[in-house]
């Protein structure tokens, strides 16, 4: 699976993977990341690790799973991580597929965990509501095998050539990327990928995830670098809004809806709106986990009146887990 094990040595090997990363969706870096950098990269991950706030809550990360360490932000956690996310070759492969002057989009510590359910299928650009396929990629990402990542532990999978049709297409199975520790995958923002499962008992499948985009994917001024914290805190809604601070943007609301109707699928055929913690639907989408995540918000007041009153409603919904968390039958 390797598409390199150093950096390019000519004009021609470079546009080799270019080419492969634009035509298939995917390469494989092999053995990029050096002992030494790997070592601190584990080490920062460990001093993280153990601070309680820098590691999400399982009930927000519907995508990554219950039993897994999710960790964002890792580009203001530690210089060890901004280093890693400007290694040779990423920038001029970045610059050269993303245009010149790309930009870190976002960055996270992902670590797989035993009995994880795979990811559902998605892509990395769905904030970016264009017709598809793109006319030239406008998101790339990297998954960075901090262990070996193996079938079985939950590496990455891929649906090659997927980001070149309008509606990707999920059915076929997808192709599972192996690698070896301090290797990296380059991926197209477009293409179908998932985390897949990890159906070891002991195995853990650590990974950075370091995003990145086009320079043109941002304003002309940076509200929050002109306006500083403080002020930028004490805006409006509507005027958070438009300094892009505000985190209600449209595909996350977009991907409510999408949970909302599977939960209503679900009571159409099971007769209740309670399934376990542990339900994952016919798609691969952790319902249970979800429904989890809108209780555990209203408990903190965290839900928006309008999301409250449209759960209220549903027949069959409950804001407590039936028997103190006990699962109805599936
Ligand atoms: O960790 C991986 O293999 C991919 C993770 C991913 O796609 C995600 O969390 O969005």
């Amino acid at each position: 699976m390797s598409d390199m094990g150093r950096k390019p040595d000519t004009n021609e090997e470079f546009l080799r993977l270019l080419s492969k990363l634009h035509e298939e969706g995917s390469i494989v870096l092999e053995d990029v990341v050096g002992d030494d950098l790997l070592a601190a990269l584990l080490c920062e991950v460990e001093r993280l690790r153990g601070d309680a706030l820098a590691v999400s809550a399982p009930f927000s990360r519907g995508l990554q799973g219950s039993t897994s360490t999710h960790i964002q932000n890792l580009f203001a956690k530690s210089a060890v991580f901004r280093r890693a996310t400007h290694l040779e070759p990423l920038p001029i492969l970045l610059d050269a597929f993303l245009g010149q002057g790309h930009l870190l989009f976002a960055s996270a510590f992902n670590e797989v965990g035993p009995g994880q359910a795979a990811q559902r299928p998605h892509t990395d650009d769905m904030l970016i509501q264009l017709p598809r396929p793109f006319p030239s990629p406008v998101i790339a990402n990297t998954v960075w095998a901090l262990s070996e990542f193996t079938a079985e532990n939950g590496a990455t999978q891929v649906w090659p050539r997927s980001h070149l049709v309008s509606e990707p297409d999920a059915t076929p199975p997808p192709t599972t990327i192996e690698m070896r520790q301090g290797s990296i995958l380059l991926y197209h923002g477009s293409l179908l990928h998932r985390a897949g499962a990890n159906t070891t008992k002991g195995s853990l499948r650590p990974g950075l995830i370091f995003t990145y985009c086009s320079q043109y994917i941002r304003p002309y001024e940076n509200q929050l670098w002109l306006m500083g914290r403080e002020q930028v805190d004490a805006l409006d809604a509507a005027d958070r809004s438009l300094a892009g601070v505000n985190w209600e943007w449209s595909p996350r609301d977009a991907l409510w809806e999408e949970s909302l109707r599977r939960l209503q699928k679900y009571i159409k055929k099971n007769g209740h709106g309670c399934p376990p913690q542990s339900y994952i639907d016919d798609d691969g989408y952790q319902l249970g986990a979800w429904v989890g995540e809108q209780r555990q918000k209203n408990s903190k007041g965290l839900l928006s009146s309008g999301r409250h009153e449209r759960l209220s409603k549903l027949c069959g919904w409950e804001w407590e887990p039936p028997h103190g968390g006990a699962a109805r039958p599936g």
